[in-house]
């Protein structure tokens, strides 16, 4: 009997979601289509160096989601069934506080955390929790009602729990029990076709849209999938040539002649849906909704906690220096801001040890003794430094691509939060342990680093 392992599992849950929401919203599949175009192009432009952080195989294959519930059982559900296919929650994400557009949720993301799991599929989705205590967002008496319209309905049914359960306890299933698992798992992520009440999510709306989008109807949906590209100033050019209204900018850390990292990401404002609407009078009538769009982004090297602080730096910088600079644009800014202040090589971000890398010992060794410095056997042709690739995501991009779900601001007084929604509030609300992703990325290079030390036969490095 053949088993279908979690990686299996998450890379058919991938492709099948992928084929899903391609059907539902076929201007998903304008954007994979040219983010193949343009990966290919950059392959064919840079061959190797184009896939310094990934295979060309990985990265077409690539995508992450994003899916929004409203309760801590729910969520524990969703932990359940990415459980199964060999995810982990990693990070804490809190959107309610982001300056221009805070929203009332919390995130975590889920996704593999070994390095062999990362490189078979690395599929990850961005989930985000409603926190109806939040007083800034609900009152009491909203609060109330959204949670017992919330406790009263099942986003996910027994069989597929239940398959998730023997999924993630006995690594994988039987292929009959594995089709069955798919099969339940992406329907649940389908747009339902049950009547919205339309007064119940307007109520809602008139707090924050992703506020209705979660807890006005009565089952969850994907929200939006996304692909990863090689070159997405040039996606960005390609889609605004085929017509396509893309948000003004692209997130994250500028374009510049420096190595990429983290994550830049643009998309598209969410389109309208045609829904099903149940009117205060009782008469089922066809709306329309906003709610689900199209995202890509551009993934470099993982920084390191003192990386990530000079990234903030900079980013600050910007927007100190933006006012007073008549007639340049942000991205004009943001180079000049890079350039005084980030390296502009692998090299120089391994010496400040601002970002991760996996080191290997090459093959064929140079003769001698060998150095004891990493830099050094770097440098002497002793080893080689990958840049390990970002697998998370970045509050700030991530406040940004919630506004593509936004049209219009919603409301929030200054009151009391209520619950201390934080990482170890969420992380005991589902019962699983959420991973810090810089230890994920730390662990692999001292891995990597130790591996070198005992083939050396150092004492350390
Ligand atoms: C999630 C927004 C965050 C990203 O890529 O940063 C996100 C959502 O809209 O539900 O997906
Ligand atoms: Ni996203």
């Amino acid at each position: 009997m053949t088993t279908i392992l979690p990686w299996q599992l998450r890379a058919a849950f991938a492709r099948r979601l992928s084929a899903m929401y391609g059907r539902e919203v076929p201007a998903y599949n304008t954007l994979v289509e040219v983010s193949e175009e343009v990966n290919r192009d950059v392959v064919e432009r840079e061959g190797a160096t184009a896939q310094r952080l990934g295979s060309i195989e990985r990265i077409t294959a690539e995508r992450h989601g994003a899916i929004r519930v409203g309760t801590p059982a729910e969520l524990s559900q969703v932990a359940r069934i990415f459980g199964a296919l060999g995810m982990r929650p990693v990070g804490f994400y809190d959107l309610r506080e982001a300056a221009r557009s805070a929203v009332p949720v919390i995130s975590t993301a889920f996704r593999p955390i070994d390095a062999e799991e990362l490189a078979l599929n690395p599929f990850r989705v961005f989930t985000s929790m409603l926190t109806p205590a939040d007083q800034r967002f609900f009152s009491p008496d909203l609060r109330g009602r959204l949670e017992t319209f919330l406790a009263g309905r099942e986003l996910f049914g027994p069989e597929l729990l239940a398959l998730a359960d023997r999924a993630e306890q006995e690594l994988g299933l039987p292929e009959a029990e594995a089709e069955r698992f798919l099969a339940l798992a992406v329907r649940a992520f389908e747009l339902s076709a049950e009547p919205v009440d339309r007064a119940w999510y307007a109520e809602l709306e008139a707090v924050s849209a992703v506020a209705a989008d979660i807890g006005g109807v009565r089952s969850t949906h994907i929200n939006h999938l996304t692909p990863r590209v090689l070159d997405i100033d040039d996606l960005y050019r390609r889609m605004t040539e085929r017509g396509i209204e893309m948000i003004d900018t692209i997130q994250g850390p500028p374009r510049w002649e420096g190595p990429d990292v983290l994550l830049r990401q643009t998309s598209f404002r969410a389109l309208a849906e045609p829904r099903a609407m149940r009117e205060p009078d009782g008469t089922v009538t066809t709306g329309a909704l906003r709610v689900r769009f199209g995202e890509v982004e551009a993934r470099g090297v993982a920084l390191t906690p003192a990386g990530r602080e000079r990234y903030d730096a900079l980013l600050t910088e910007i927007d100190v220096r933006l006012p007073g600079d008549s007639g340049r644009t942000r991205a004009e800014v943001a180079v000049e801001v890079w350039r005084e202040g980030w390296p502009a090589t692998e090299r120089g971000l391994r010496e400040q040890d601002l970002a991760y890398f996996s080191y290997a010992l090459n093959l064929e060794l140079p003769a001698g003794t060998p150095p004891d410095t990493l830099a050094a056997l770097v440098d002497e042709g002793w080893v080689t430094a990958t840049p390990i690739v970002y697998e998370d995501f970045l509050p700030r991009s991530a406040a940004g691509i919630f506004q593509s779900n936004l049209s219009s601001e919603g409301s929030r007084d200054t009151g009391q939060q209520g619950v201390d929604y934080d990482q170890s509030w969420l992380s005991g609300a589902i019962g699983r342990e959420i991973h810090n992703p810089f230890l994920l990325y730390g662990y692999e290079q001292s891995a990597s680093v130790g591996a070198i030390v005992a083939n050396l036969n150092l004492t350390s490095l």
